[in-house]
């Protein structure tokens, strides 16, 4: 039981150093969805400013080559799958469609690569890759905002 407490209050301490060291680390989620596609995102943001993005998704044509993927963001703070108003980009790592039609693509991206990660709404958007390479969106799932 000694050995229970003595666990928790480490815990707690260490919290505490980590919370001032900087910046917490967050994670951040997203459903992509899409005609005949589904899948998920996750953002996570370290305390050092770099990201690492996890993207995943199921239902493609089986074999049927890379995908761009990316983050998008605008200045309003606004960004939606709805509205397909986020004009910037994080790019990240081509999802490529296996046997099974599944993609699996993990980045990382440098603190120097994103200043600070944007304020407001964003979101990952998986695109066409067909007729051209970076055609318009086939999945869409909106991030929760920042500082919420
Ligand atoms: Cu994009």
């Amino acid at each position: 039981m000694k050995r229970k407490w003595l666990i928790g209050i480490l815990a707690v301490v260490g919290l505490a150093v980590l919370a001032q060291g900087g910046q917490k680390p967050q994670a951040r989620f997203a459903s992509l969805g899409g005609e005949g596609l589904k899948g998920s995102a996750v953002l996570v943001t370290l305390p050092g400013g770099e990201h690492w993005a996890f993207v995943q998704l199921e239902g493609l044509k089986p074999g049927s080559g890379s995908y761009a993927n990316h983050i998008h963001f605008n200045d309003a703070g606004d960004a939606s799958c709805k509205a397909q108003n986020g004009n910037k980009i994080v790019p990240l790592t081509n999802l490529v469609a296996d046997a099974d039609g599944k993609a699996v693509a993990y980045t990382l991206i440098p603190a120097d690569k994103v200043a600070a990660y944007p304020k407001g709404t964003t979101y990952f958007n998986v695109h066409a890759n067909s007729p051209q390479a970076v055609g318009p969106s086939i999945a869409c799932g909106d991030v929760s905002a920042v500082g919420d």
